[in-house]
């Protein structure tokens, strides 16, 4: 059942809601530039598509679409922690807002692009998130602190690209950041200086400088570009063979045709806020066509 408030919204012309997959409801986008789609349930970004290219979100063929469950691809997103919560390991992994339903605010759409405002209240955090489908993908998440007392919060848009063979792809952009391995218990790697090029599981929270990732992929002869604005810190992260088949909602072939760069503030980048303040990190997604001769 699509929720009561969107009823009441006056949708442009280039947006339809309908309820997709386990009866979540779906915003679909269908503009010159690009196409996409959006579910209020974690206010997640499934699928974007700039005219021209192929689709760029990755989207696993088990996913589930369900309350209380997370959709396996697109871009969900974690938050207030990352990963395992630090006191309570029964929690959900990384956090409550990818399993909550958003409230949809604000759309509008012009000649460039449309856009989603979405909201969700996980006390004491307001937060409102603002999804552009264009030439470009832009995700803002803007995090207020609407208690009385000072609060932290950790926070990751965990986009999963679709790639042609991980085996040929590399990312650039990080070569001088240390980061935390998280297959060996986050112990701080120094910067190798070099591109990333991926032979095995890979697991890493690159502590960054806010520069932009770029991946390139010498199968689909395209580079898409990662911006980024208020993260300061970048997960890495392809689960190869072995934690594939461990996962029931991710096919176990999928693995080499995903990867997932995540812009972010985890770990000692966390975020505090103090009453009242805010915070907004945003991630801005474009693809060119061309990879430098490897
Ligand atoms: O961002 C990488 C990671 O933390 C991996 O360790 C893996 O667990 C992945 O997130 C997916 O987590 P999820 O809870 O969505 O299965």
């Amino acid at each position: 059942m699509i929720q009561n408030n969107l009823s009441s919204l006056a949708l442009p012309s280039r947006l339809a809601l309908d309820e997709g997959p386990g009866g979540l409801p779906r915003a679909t986008v269908t503009h010159p530039l690009a196409s996409g789609e959006l579910y209020l349930h974690g206010a997640h970004a499934s699928r974007w598509q700039p005219a021209g290219e192929r689709p760029v979100l990755w989207m696993s063929e088990r996913s589930d679409f369900a309350p209380g469950k997370p959709i396996r691809g697109g871009v969900p997103i974690c938050f207030p922690w990352f990963g395992a919560k630090a006191d309570d390991p029964a929690a959900p992994g990384h956090g409550l807002a990818r399993l909550r339903a958003w409230t949809l605010e604000e759309t509008a759409a012009d000649d460039e692009s449309v856009t989603l405002t979405l909201a969700l209240t996980l006390d004491p955090f307001a937060l409102r998130y603002r999804v552009r489908f264009g030439r470009e993908l832009s995700l803002s998440l803007s995090v207020r602190n609407a208690g009385a007392a000072a609060a932290s919060f950790e926070a990751a848009l965990h986009t999963y690209f679709a790639v042609s063979d991980i085996h040929r792809v590399r990312v650039l952009g990080l070569e001088g950041a240390d980061y935390l391995d998280q297959l060996a218990d986050r112990r701080r790697v120094p910067a190798t200086g070099r591109p990333i090029e991926f032979t095995g599981e890979t697991d890493r929270i690159y502590l960054d400088e806010g520069g932009a990732v770029t991946i390139e992929d010498a199968g689909w002869d395209r580079r898409i570009r990662v911006g980024k604005r208020g993260s300061g810190s970048t997960v890495v992260w392809n689960p190869w063979t072995a934690k594939a088949a461990r996962m029931p909602d991710f096919g176990d072939e999928e693995w080499p045709g995903m990867l997932c760069i995540e812009t972010a503030n985890v770990g000692d980048r966390a975020v505090t806020l103090e009453p009242g303040q805010a915070h907004e990190m945003e991630a801005s997604i474009r693809v060119n066509s061309g990879v430098r001769p490897s």
